[in-house]
């Protein structure tokens, strides 16, 4: 049995506000979809991040069903998991995926975690922020426990495990991940990932474009972008790195100030014999130079060859102004926020809340912003199944106000609705559902058949 793993592959992203990139974005899935053809495989796993937001463009969602269409055609069924890209955590909010179930994609939700394809067990849960992580693992717990039913199994999960993340921005760590998996189908990490792990392997496909000018790095260079096939068919699986080429060519130079039209000279003959504008991360260092002005030049000289320009300049010497902005610019405001908080309160679950926070404010998600900061006050300043049973209230006569007043919160602090909806969300339990592929009928998997699974909860 072979199946196709790929992640990330952020359909509807404008980089830099460029339509050109957008198209790059799209035209790439569509190869990736080509080659996996191709590669005659039985499944595809994608885990997250399969559109750039919860709310997709019209040509996003067309790029994505044009893909299954094919895959219809061709009988290789999908399965997914929404990333924190594409999901909405909001109650009762549908990610854009449930779209194309009717077109045959396999949806992994809370709802429905597993599935069984041939004498595959395929499971697992969409991302889960990092102050919902006693959720996270009490899901990998249960998930487990399932897997130990089936020779193998194949955990789907989009989170961040600290061995390859910077301090503080991962959701787990690898000694906290189930050890009874196959095959560790992650998403999440950008760069190409691929670990000895558990029965099996653990692997980050990466994301199928250059979605931050540093993923052209050395990771980029030795893996490319692309996908992994998966072989189960051995004691443990084998697997086969396949390269995509991309649409554009993604350069990063640094040029010396003090040998600049002999190198500007040759960086333009290089990217004129592009069939595409390229993209350009470039650099001018060394020597004591006016930045506004050799913008000037660079631009004179390649500014039609390339799609983007945007270079960076480090003089030796500069302005005491410039000297300010340029420092702003390597200014990290996750790690600024991080040390700020630690000297104020030095706590871990604030941290996090933190950087969930950030990390969906600066996308303009204020919705989940609240859930997030709804959810960490129930958790650490109430407790939140308690307060539901003493008041046993329903939702039909719950009011926010009396409810406030009873427990002395100020209405500042507190929102009847959102409170309302963490209560809710707290007692909130997941089915299990397993829909089963296998042509005959085992036995063991028919018990399994609508046994349903507490798995915990999202506190
Ligand atoms: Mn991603």
């Amino acid at each position: 049995m072979r199946f196709a793993h790929l992640s990330d592959s952020h359909l509807g992203y404008r980089q830099f506000g460029l339509l050109e990139r957008e198209n790059d974005f799209y035209d790439v899935f569509a190869r990736n979809i080509d080659k996996i053809i191709e590669k005659d495989v039985d499944f595809i796993i994608h885990s997250g991040d399969l559109f750039e937001n919860a709310r997709p463009s019209t040509e996003a969602l067309l790029a994505f069903q044009k893909a299954l269409l094919r895959l219809k055609e061709e009988k290789i069924s999908i399965y997914a998991i929404a990333g924190n890209h594409d999901s909405v955590l909001r109650k009762g909010a549908l990610p854009p995926q449930v779209l194309f179930k009717d077109l045959g994609l396999k949806l992994i939700s809370p709802d429905n975690p597993a599935y069984v394809e041939g004498a595959v067990l395929i499971c697992g849960i969409p991302y889960v922020a990092s102050s919902q992580k006693r959720a996270l693992i009490s899901a990998y717990n249960n998930l487990s426990k399932l897997a130990d039913k089936y020779l193998k199994s194949i955990l789907v999960s989009h989170q961040g495990i600290d061995k390859w993340m910077y301090k503080d921005s991962h959701e787990v760590e690898l000694a906290e991940m189930p050890k009874n998996f196959d095959y560790y189908a992650m998403g999440h990490i950008h760069n190409y990932i691929e670990e000895d792990f558990g029965k099996g392997k653990l692997v980050y496909p990466g994301s199928m474009e250059i979605w931050k000018t540093s993923e052209s790095n050395d990771n980029f260079r030795e893996h490319g972008k692309g996908f992994v096939v998966v072989d189960l068919s051995h004691d443990r699986p084998e697997l086969e790195r396949v390269k995509i080429k991309m649409p554009r060519e993604f350069y990063q130079e640094v040029i010396d100030y003090n040998k600049f039209s002999q190198r500007i000279h040759l960086l333009k003959e290089k990217i004129q014999s592009l069939d595409k504008q390229a993209m350009l991360d470039l650099t001018v260092v060394g020597g004591d130079f006016n930045s506004a002005d050799v913008y000037e030049l660079i631009q004179e000289a390649i500014g039609e060859d390339v799609l983007n320009l945007r270079p960076n300049f480090k003089p030796d010497k500069v302005l005491e102004e410039e000297r300010i902005i340029d420092e702003n610019k390597i200014l990290d405001p996750r790690a600024l926020l991080q040390k700020k908080l630690n000297e104020r309160y030095g706590r871990d679950e604030i941290n996090k809340l933190s950087i969930d926070l950030l990390d969906n404010l600066s996308v303009g998600r204020v919705d989940d912003a609240k859930i997030i900061s709804n959810r960490f006050y129930s958790e650490h300043y109430y407790n939140g199944e308690n307060l539901s049973n003493n008041l046993n209230y329903s939702e039909d006569y719950y009011n926010g106000e009396n409810l406030s007043n009873n427990l002395n919160y100020s209405e500042d602090s507190y929102n009847g609705e959102n409170l309302s909806n963490n209560l809710n969300d707290s007692t909130k339990e997941y089915k299990l559902n397993i829909e089963d592929k296998s042509s005959e009928k085992d036995s063991n998997n028919d018990k399994l058949k609508n046994k349903e699974i507490s798995l915990d909860d999202f506190q």
